[in-house]
């Protein structure tokens, strides 16, 4: 580990509403240690709690100093691997967090802008995706949850650091968990850390985005 290669802190969260795994952690901490485009992937856990987790995103990001931060989240309904654009100052939460936490209509950092953009060029991100056969959108919205909560988070740090790009990618569950549930989406951790050693590698080696249709009209 000891390398002077840039960093990529990616995250993952641990398990919550009543699940026995959570697929972002899962597919996280496999690519833990991994060189990627000139960079060393290291991986953090956040526990899927508000306040929690941004105690250990903050004491990462000083550790780890990365380049480039990307979050990553299971979105149980979602259908495809979801690139977030856009993170919004707003906590409210459908069910409590991992701690009982539960607040609503409260802001992620009181003053904070209403809401960032991602920093990492997302739509460069879905067409090197789509490129490798792999489902994923563009989403507009990440949530009011933990992890809208910690992408905004991620943004606002990395708005005041020169040099951290940010973003946040949800994930649909993992096949075992879709098999539990009538009718649900799923995809497979191997397809999950493919779809986000691409995400990574195409962010790592891009400043300028891609001018590219992938906007929603509902
Ligand atoms: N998904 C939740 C929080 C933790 C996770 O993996 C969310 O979408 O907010």
């Amino acid at each position: 580990m000891g390398t002077s290669l840039p960093r990529i802190l990616l995250t993952g969260f641990d398990p919550f509403g009543g699940e026995h795994l959570n697929p972002s952690w899962e597919a996280v901490r496999s690519l833990y240690g991994q060189r990627l485009g000139g960079h060393l992937i290291v991986a953090r856990q956040l526990p899927t709690e508000f306040a929690g987790s941004l105690r250990v995103l903050k004491a990462a990001l000083r550790e780890v100093a990365p380049a480039i931060v990307l979050g990553v989240g299971q979105a149980g309904g979602r259908h495809q691997l979801s690139i977030e654009r856009v993170a919004i100052n707003v906590q409210d939460a459908r069910i409590p967090d991992n701690a009982g936490a539960q607040p609503l209509d409260e802001p992620v950092i009181a003053g904070g802008p209403a809401a960032y953009f991602s920093t990492l060029p997302i739509k460069a991100m879905l067409a090197a995706l789509h490129a490798q056969g792999l489902p994923a959108e563009i989403s507009n919205s990440a949530g009011t949850y933990v992890c809208n909560h910690i992408a905004y988070a991620m943004l606002h740090l990395a708005a005041k650091r020169r040099g951290m790009r940010a973003g946040f990618i949800h994930i649909p569950f993992l096949p075992e968990q879709a098999a539990r549930r009538h009718g649900a989406a799923s995809m497979a951790q191997a397809d999950v850390e493919r779809a986000l050693r691409i995400a990574l590698r195409t962010a790592a080696g891009t400043t300028l985005d891609h001018r590219l249709g992938a906007g929603a009209l509902d």
